[in-house]
């Protein structure tokens, strides 16, 4: 377990769940939208990783807006607490109930509302899952601005929520930079109707963005506008091996300067990323298994002219041959081999998984000083557990594994707070994209003065002054418990 309930107190001023609530809620949604049955709510109380639990026994499905209005309200006036939740993808135990929360879960709200083609902007319920809509894009000639490993079961609602990063962000850039509307419901039920489709809009604060990565903190993300960019025809994929950490950092500089604007992704994985990857997952092979490379990076280059897109690219991987900074590589010839290099790539959450225990470290940390935090934590771990390294090398975020047969406390007092001075002193964020949770609610200051917190403390009591949206998760429990 990482930081858990038992660490935490029920907020006394919630109420518990009566059969009078349950009977309110079925007046609202309909009888086969208010879930009793245990083996649904015991999927919605667990999270991807199996590692935070929570024992709700109610799981809600509204169908529209009004009716997240009408079950917000109703939760807020009987002191209810709540889950927003989406895919339950999250990796930080935000998606979950710490105690007995109502669990809304926005999977019903899955419609597209309108896409216009000609500025590339699409409108949709937040329930819709993120490859459903790249697939609706794809057949329209666009694509979404972010791609992630989840992307068959995680919501944009949940991506919008937690800001999420994923694999294009080196070149689309972040959820705050795309999406140019929000409509949220607040505690109280209240709807805010910030759905605008405008890319300029400098009428007053823009409120959206404190959605935008708020974690179901703040309101509950309803529908989403957002930008989308055209699908190009040329798209280019190099698996690369690299010696040293030093050249992955040399090569990622030069791909910036040499690749320019058709660089669409840049990740690495370490060699125990990719042994892991391999002894763990089916179908897979090592496409440069001549020797054991200590480090693996994957470009992809996104363009819109074939053969000026392949020369660029063929050119650069020559001239980083020629100069050592790539000791093996191959192009990837299809559509099938280009799969197959992102599925090494997206498939190393799950062979962490498969291999045993997993403590999930993600950072931003300045590139040149990244690795140094693996190599430090190798020799603090010794022989007691498995440390990876791996992520999106392009936006320095990088992703700390450390996978042990079985989770032990004495493997964590090695690890924390070990990980999040190292980062603090650094400089860097001690949550690059997956958000803080409930797992580093308590964590906040590494990353954030006192003031900053307390300030958004402030705006959390505003939007929902009784604490009723996810409670324990974000905020430190010291600032968010006081209800
Ligand atoms: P959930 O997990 O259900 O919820 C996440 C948080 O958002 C919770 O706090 C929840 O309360 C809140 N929430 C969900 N929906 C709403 C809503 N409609 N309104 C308000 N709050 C809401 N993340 C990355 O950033 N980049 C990656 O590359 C990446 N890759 C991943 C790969 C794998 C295999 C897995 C399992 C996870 C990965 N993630 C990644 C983490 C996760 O997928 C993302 O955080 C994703 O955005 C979560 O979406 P979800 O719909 O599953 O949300
Ligand atoms: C990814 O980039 C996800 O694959 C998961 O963000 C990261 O497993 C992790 O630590
Ligand atoms: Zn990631």
């Amino acid at each position: 377990f990482g930081s858990s309930a038992s660490e935490i107190q029920r907020i006394p001023s919630f109420v518990t769940l009566n059969s009078d609530d349950i009977s309110h809620f079925k007046g609202i949604l309909g009888e086969k939208n208010v879930v009793l049955d245990e083996d649904k709510l015991d999927f919605a109380n667990t999270d991807w990783m199996r590692k935070y639990r929570g024992s709700s026994r109610l799981l809600l499905l509204p169908r529209s807006t009004q009716e997240v209005s009408e079950v917000l309200k109703y939760c807020n006036s009987r002191r209810l607490a709540v889950v927003p939740q989406g895919g339950n993808t999250g990796l930080v135990g935000g998606s979950v109930p710490v105690f007995d929360e109502v669990i809304i879960n926005m999977g019903s709200m899955n419609s597209i509302v309108a896409f216009d083609k000609v500025s590339g902007i699409l409108v949709c319920e937040a329930g819709c899952i993120l490859e459903n809509l790249i697939s609706f894009l794809d057949n329209q000639g666009f694509i979404m601005p972010l791609d992630l490993g989840a992307k068959g079961s995680c919501q944009i609602g949940g991506n919008v929520s937690t800001n999420a990063g994923g694999l294009r962000l080196v070149r689309y850039g972040s959820l705050h930079a795309n999406v140019l509307g929000l409509e949220v419901v607040l505690a109280n039920g209240d709807v805010l109707d910030l759905l605008g489709t405008l890319r300029k809009d400098n009428t007053g604060y823009d409120l959206k963005h404190l959605f935008i990565g708020s974690e179901g903190s703040l309101g509950i993300v309803t529908k989403v506008s957002i930008l989308t960019p055209p699908k190009l025809s040329s798209v280019n994929i190099a698996f690369l091996a690299c010696k040293d950490y030093l050249n992955c950092q040399k090569l990622l500089s030069e791909a910036k300067r040499k690749l320019g604007e058709i660089l669409s992704a840049f990740e690495f994985l370490d060699r125990e990323a990719m042994d892991l990857v391999l002894s763990q997952l089916d179908n897979v092979r090592n496409p440069l298994p001549s020797s054991k490379h200590n480090f693996y990076v994957l470009i992809e280059t996104t363009g819109s002219d074939e053969s000026y897109d392949k020369e660029k690219l063929e050119a650069f991987l020559l001239s980083s041959m020629e100069s050592g900074l790539i000791s093996d590589g191959v192009l990837a010839q299809d559509i099938n081999q280009a799969s197959s290099f992102w599925h090494l790539r997206e498939g190393v959450p799950e062979a962490l998984m498969r291999a045993g225990a997993v403590y999930k470290y993600d950072l931003s940390i300045p590139v040149e000083k990244m690795y140094g935090l693996v190599d430090d934590m190798r020799v603090r771990l010794g022989q007691s557990a498995k440390v990876v390294g791996y992520g999106h090398l392009g936006d320095g975020n990088l992703h700390l594994n450390i996978s042990a047969p079985k989770y032990d406390d004495k493997i964590l007092e090695i690890i924390e707070p070990f990980v999040y001075e190292w980062t603090s002193r650094h400089r860097g964020s001690i949550s690059a994209e997956h958000g803080l949770g409930l797992m580093k609610a308590n964590k906040i200051f590494y990353s954030k003065p006192h003031k900053a917190v307390e300030t958004m403390a402030s705006i959390k009591k505003l939007l929902d002054p009784n604490g009723i949206l996810n409670p324990y998760k974000v905020l430190p429990h010291s600032l968010s418990s006081c209800t």
